[in-house]
Parts: structure tokens; sequence; C-alpha cells
């Protein structure tokens, strides 16, 4: 690998911009050694073993800030900041330099942890994706309520990309057609050794206006075609919950699917194998239902292109691809109106029928009764299942924690499970440490090494060695000193950005994660009101002072989340303003939450709020990155969080509320209304919803929040998350662990057993698991 001198970089600037380091604007510095990082690893991004593949197939790649991540796995972090600091010019200096955020959430940030640790354990994973024009919108607060902007990334230009004109493939829609043009990213495994690409596909015209309408002085006219088919890749939804069944969706899901199996293709042809042979050479996983058209799209290939029967493309393609579910909710799953579909992919719907009829027969030789066959159809009341076509077609569907995955073969899809019991896998989450340990938390992975050496940085079960300090008072306080520090980091960067003052000397209480019912920010809000009302009457005493910390977007078109929000900004003055109660509590609503201000919350965290609905949060990983730098869980049983506990001792975090068959077993009978009769402290915060406490500005969003737990709606019942059945346990558990705080030693120990035991949610364990048990590609 060529290294990063200074030379190269002035070289840059100089040929570039006719500057030098000295005089070199941020961007353009950012751009230099961006562009000269690259140079060292490009010839790597292409070399090809030959052996086996995998891909990844998402629609989202939630990477946050590439260039401390990059040069960190290069090695090279050290150089650049020595190269910098000869100039005066401190490293920090690229945080202004926006996050690259081409996902929502959960789902895309896992996508970009797996490509790093793909890279890092040499394992042959390429991503697949969309060049979005616009990631997901800005976050800004105006008087509370959550307002919107474009996240225009590419304004300053985009120095780790390749444009790679020669692999342009054409897309065929129903009314229109267009190029897909591929833009490469490197992904640099740790150590350098490996690289890897992210290739994301950005819809161009096939020509670049219409020439004739422009002479004729139809300018409008002359780019209508141009921005028809730039309009297919100009945004991302930023909506991470219920399906919506718009076209320019499906064109983006066909547009990356198609253009990614015609690269494939391509790259077999090239390297003179046939296509017939793509399960000998690759394997694709799905990232959910996004990509799930690949499937007839494979299939249409094979049997137009490559001229094989129906019957073997589908045995194919059932080799080729996995498929991994990330939700349980009804509402998320992806169905598409057949007469959408067909009219955007009329060569593509024939494929989609032919699978529903090969599922029919299969499903007669295995004497599926007739009344059973619905459930089933990937064709159903003139929609298109994609999830059905999903498990039919691949050989291997996967949960993404245990208890999510018994609960799809159990409870969401057990007639799937009945069929293909040997399909279902589980591949429990994890997070990179390189970004969430090493990168975010310095002064805490400088403790860690001197302690148990470098190791962990690839190998996160060796944290497990730390186990042996627990007595070791030293060591619990330095822990301690470690935590203050990034408190203290995080509070001055808080009052930078929000202008808000934080105490560093209160507890760091956080949720973080985007705005959903399910997540129960509403829950958390109750509570923060009941511990106010609480310490206003006297009823609770020697309260630890804490600050709650949320970050959180609502999807723009989502009324009761962005109430939430502006909720949680009401209780945050009523508390402010109360003299009494602010020495003891202050909330925060930061804004643009984001991978680059999760990295700075994290290592500053004391508690991890994890409260969803037991049942609903397939996973999470946000409560992984927070155990991982120290932070004690309070949590319900749900997702990985159960793992979490069973890692790191049920003594050493705070678990409460309802469980999944708890849930099942009342669900008929649940009646809010009534907890709310009979207790007082629930009616309180409930009604001050309405009762003129807190103030919507006439926006009626508090009486719908009021009515959503009260009343319900049509589409829901009444509290459907049931935040008033966990309502009392989660205050008695958050002042149980308050009262803990008061002994800072017990804490450090605590802290110390997350973190020892934190090694299994390592996403190098999760990628090896799906390289191993579903690609096949061996250790290496
Ligand atoms: C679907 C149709 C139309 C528009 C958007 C979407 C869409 C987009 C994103 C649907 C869902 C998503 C994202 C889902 C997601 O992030 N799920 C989370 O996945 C994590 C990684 O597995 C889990 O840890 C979380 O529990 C899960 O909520």
């Amino acid at each position: 690998m060529n290294r990063i001198t200074s030379q190269n970089i002035e070289t840059f600037l100089l040929q570039n911009y006719g500057k030098s380091i000295k005089t070199a604007s941020t961007i353009e510095l950012y751009n230099a050694v961006s562009r000269v990082a690259l140079g060292c690893v490009a010839d790597k991004m292409y070399s090809n073993s030959g052996k086996k593949r995998a891909g990844y197939l998402s629609a989202e790649y939630l990477v946050g800030r590439v260039i401390y991540a990059n040069l960190y796995n290069m090695g090279e972090i050290d150089t650049v900041r020595k190269i910098l600091e000869e100039k005066g010019i401190d490293l920090e200096k690229f945080e202004e330099i926006e996050d690259l955020a081409l996902g929502n959430g959960g789902l895309g940030r896992l996508a970009a942890c797996f490509l790093d640790s793909a890279a890092t354990c040499s394992i042959p994973l390429d991503g697949y994706g969309i060049r979005y024009r616009y990631g997901l919108f800005k976050q800004s607060l105006v008087d509370g309520f959550q307002t919107e902007g474009a996240d225009d990334w590419q304004r300053f230009g985009d120095p780790w990309s390749i444009r790679r004109e020669e692999d342009v493939v054409e897309i065929v829609f129903g009314d229109q057609e267009v190029k897909a043009v591929p833009y490469d990213m490197p992904i640099i495994g740790y150590g350098g050794d490996m690289v890897n690409t992210l290739r994301l596909w950005q819809s161009e015209p096939k020509v670049p206006f219409d020439f004739i309408a422009f002479n004729d002085e139809k300018y409008s006219d002359a780019v209508k075609e141009k921005n028809r088919a730039e309009d297919i890749s100009r945004i991302l939804y930023p909506k991470d919950d219920t399906y919506e069944g718009k076209k320019l969706r499906l064109k983006q899901q066909y547009l990356f699917s198609s253009a990614s199996l015609q690269d494939i293709v391509r790259k077999l042809k090239r390297a003179g194998r046939s296509p017939k042979d793509i399960g000998e050479y690759y394997s694709l996983q799905l990232n959910d239902t996004h990509p799930v058209v690949a499937i007839p799209e494979l299939i249409r290939i094979l049997v137009e292109e490559e001229e094989l029967s129906f019957s073997t493309a589908l045995k194919i393609a059932e080799k080729v691809f996995a498929y991994t579910n990330h939700t349980i909710m009804p509402e998320a799953l992806e169905k598409w109106d057949v007469k959408l579909f067909k009219a955007v992919l009329p060569k593509v719907y024939p494929y989609v029928r032919k699978i529903n009829s090969s599922l029919k027969n299969q499903l007669k030789k295995l004497n599926i009764p007739q009344e059973e066959l619905k459930k089933y159809s990937i064709i159903e009341d003139n929609k298109i299942f994609m999830a059905r076509m999903a498990i039919y077609a691949t050989h291997s569907i996967n949960g993404v924690a245990q208890i999510h995955t018994e609960i799809l073969k159990n409870t969401a899809l057990p007639e799937w499970y009945k069929i293909y019991p040997q399909r279902f896998n589980n591949k429990t989450n994890g997070i990179t440490q390189r970004r969430w340990l090493a990168l975010a938390n310095q002064e805490l992975s400088s403790l860690i090494s001197t302690k148990i050496g470098e190791g962990w940085i690839t190998d996160l079960s060796q944290l497990k060695a730390l186990e042996k300090l627990k007595g070791d008072e030293e060591f619990l306080h330095q822990l301690r000193e470690v935590k203050q520090l990034k408190k203290n980091q995080l509070a001055a960067y808080i009052e930078k950005n929000e202008g808000i003052k934080i105490d560093t000397s209160f507890i760091f209480d956080v949720q973080i994660k985007r705005l959903h019912e399910y997540k129960r920010q509403l829950l958390n809000a109750f509570s923060i009101l009941d511990t106010y009302y609480g310490i206003k009457e006297g009823r609770i005493k020697d309260f630890k002072p804490t600050v709650y910390i949320f970050g959180a977007k609502a999807a723009p078109g989502y009324f009761r989340a962005k109430g939430i929000i502006k909720l949680i900004n009401e209780i945050s003055r009523l508390i402010r303003e109360d003299p009494v109660v602010n020495k003891f509590m202050q909330v925060v609503f930061i804004s643009n939450y984001n991978v680059s201000y999760a990295e700075k919350i994290v290592p500053a965290a004391d508690i991890s709020e994890q409260i969803s609905t037991a049942g609903t949060e397939a996973s999470g990983t946000g409560n992984m990155k927070l155990m991982l730098n120290g932070a004690l869980t309070i949590g319900t049983y749900d997702g990985a969080n159960v793992e979490i506990v069973q890692q790191a001792g049920e003594e050493n975090n705070y678990i409460f509320g309802a469980r999944v068959e708890d849930i099942a077993e009342i669900e008929a009978s649940y009646n809010p209304s009534a907890l709310i009769e009979k207790n007082p402290r629930l009616k309180v915060v409930v009604e001050a919803l309405i009762d003129g406490t807190l103030r919507d500005e006439g926006t009626e969003m508090f009486q719908e929040l009021y009515d959503s737990i009260t009343e319900g709606a049509s589409w829901h019942k009444p509290d459907h998350y049931y935040l008033m059945l966990d309502f009392i346990d989660y205050c008695d558990t958050r002042l149980r662990a308050n009262q803990d705080f008061k002994d800072p030693r017990l804490i450090a120990e605590k802290s110390l057993m997350n973190i020892a035991n934190a090694g299994s949610f390592s996403s190098d364990r999760t990628i090896k698991q799906y390289a191993e048990e579903i690609w096949q590609l061996g250790n290496k």
C-alpha cells in the first residue's frame, strides 16, 4: 500500500486548487486528503481472488463520517494528524464535513458495520445500493417542533467515490429507460490488507437532453426526460416503518437490484464463466424485502438471456439468495399493487406469476390443505407479497436476534416454518468496535489497551479479560474518570450545537433512536413527568440529579411521532422553568441526531434506555453501542436486550416490564383506561397532555396523543404499545437505578461487567456467521 505523505497532499492541492495545505479551505483539504488516501487503496479495490464472493443488497447504507474510519483502518490517522499539525491545522477540523447518511436507522447502519467487518475479517463482500442525491433529511427544532431540510451531501464533492463509466448498465421500466451509473467507494479493512467495494447506482438519462426541443426554445421540455431519470435516485425515503406503495420507491428498488445483477453477470462473463454457474461464485444477501425484486429479475435474466428453463433458473435463485428480516410489524411488510407492479415492471411481472405458480405446485405436493393456501400466496387480493417471495425463493431466512427469530418461527411466519424449518436461522446483529469504541472513545480504548493489549480491535471477545479487574479499585476509578471526561466533552458539544448548558455532575440518561411509537419515547416522557411530580410532592426523596437526553428523527409525515418530539420539548420547558425541580432534572432534545452525534453521545451515557414493547424491536444495535461504552441498560425483554443481559448479567442492568408471553395473554382484555382510573400517578401524567399543563400551540398534537392512549384510532386499539401496562414498573426500576448511582463504585463495577461482556456483539462475529453458515465462504 502506498502511504499518505504531505507531498502528495500538497501536489493535489496545487493541481486542483492552486493552493497549499496552509491556504486551503477545510473542504479543499478534505478533498485532498481523501483523494490521496483513495489513491493508496484503489488498486486493491479491483483485485479479485477468483473465489466465491458475497454481495450485500441493501437500499440503505448509513455510513456516517467516512474520513476518520478510513484513515484509521489504513493505519494512517496519526500520519495525517501530524502532517496537518505541522501546518497548525487540527484533524478535528474535518468534523465540519457532514455525514454520509444514505440510510434511515438501524438497518442502514447495520449494513455499514457489516461492510467494515467483512473487509477486516478478509471476507470478500461487495455492497450494492443506491446513490441518493439527497440523504436522510436534516432536522432542526423550531419552537420545539421538528422541521426538515434537504441533505445536500454532494454539495462539496464526493472524493471517496470513483465513477465507473465502463460499468454502466441500462434499466428498462414500463414507461422509461435509464442508465444506472455505478459509483464505487472503498471499504477498507482494519490493517488495510483487504479493500472491498460499496457500489452505489445513480440513475441518469440515456441521452443528456432533447436537442431538438432545446433548439425550439422549449427549454423545460428539453430536460424533462433528464429530470425524470434523475428523480429515481434523487431521495432516500425518510420512512422506516409503514410501507407505502409508491411508484418511485419500486423504481428505486428495481434500479439497484437489476443493475447489481447485470453487473455480476457481466463480471462472470468477463472472467470467462457461465452465468448459469452464478451460484458457485456468488451469494447474495437481501437486506429486508427492499431488494427482493432481484429474485424474479435474476430468473428473467437467466431465462431470457441465458436460455435456461424457468425451473432451473428458480433453483439457481434459491441457491444464490438469502433473506434477512428486520421487522415483524405488519404495517412494514412490503406488498405491491399488482397493477402498479405490472405497469412499472412489465417484463418482470410474468416471472412473479411463475414463481407463484411454482409455489402453488409445491404446496400441493406438500399436501397443504386448500384453505391454508391463501396464507402462502405470493399474489393475493391484487397484491404481491414480497416477504413471501423472499422465503419461497431463497435457501435462508434469518432474524436479527434470538427472540426475533423465535417470533418469526412461531408467531409471524409459522406456516413457512412448518414447511421449511431448515431455512430459518438466527444471526444476532452486531456493531463494529472500530467505529464505536476505538474511534468514538479513544480514552476508553487506551485504558482498555493498557490492561489487555490491542487484540480486542479485531477480536472483541478479548474484552472478557477485563472481568478480572472487577476488584481493581484503581481501574474502576479510571473507568469513572473516562466516563466523566466523555460527559464533559459531550456537554461542551451540546452547548456549542444547541446552546444548552448541562450540568456534568448529573446522571446522563440517554434514549437515542428513530422516533416510533413502539420504541416508546412517550413512556420515557411520561416517566419523567412522574418523577417531576414526585419530586415536587416530596414523594421522591434524595433523587440523584439526572439529565435526560433524547435524539430522534420522526418521519416527516408521522404526525404522532412529531407530537412526541414537541411533548418532550414542552416537558423540558416545564422543568427548566421550575426552580425547585430544575436542580434535579433536565431534559434535552438534541437536534439532527445522526451517526456522528451518536459517536459523541454513546461514550458519555450512564444509562441506556431500551424500552420498546416486548416483541416489537427486532434487535436494536444502539443498545450494543451503549453497552460497549459502559452504559447500564434500562430495558424490556426485547430484541438483543435479552442477549445483552444474558451476557452481562441481569444484576448489572435494569430489566422491567411485561414479556412477550405476558402481552400475548392479556392482549384481548387489555384496558388502559381502567389502569389510568385505578392509579392516580398514571392519571396525572396522562391528563397533563390536555389539562393545560403542557401546550402544543394549537396543533392538537397532545390531544391526539391523549386519544391514542385512551381511545385508540381506527387502525389502533387504545394504547397499542402498552405504555400504561409497563408504566409503574418502569418508573420504579428507574428510581432503583437512580439510587444505585449514589454508589459510584458499584456503578463502575456494573459498567465494567457490561464492557467486558460486549464481545459477542461485534459485527465481526455476525458477519463471520453469515459467511460460514449462509454464504458458505468458509473461513477466508
Ligand atoms: C419500506 C418501504 C417504503 C419505504 C421505506 C421502507 C423501509 C425503510 C427502512 C422500511 C424499513 C426500514 C428500516 C428498518 C429498520 O431499520 N429496522 C431495524 O433494523 C435493525 C437492524 O437489524 C434492528 O436492530 C432494529 O431492531 C430494526 O427496527
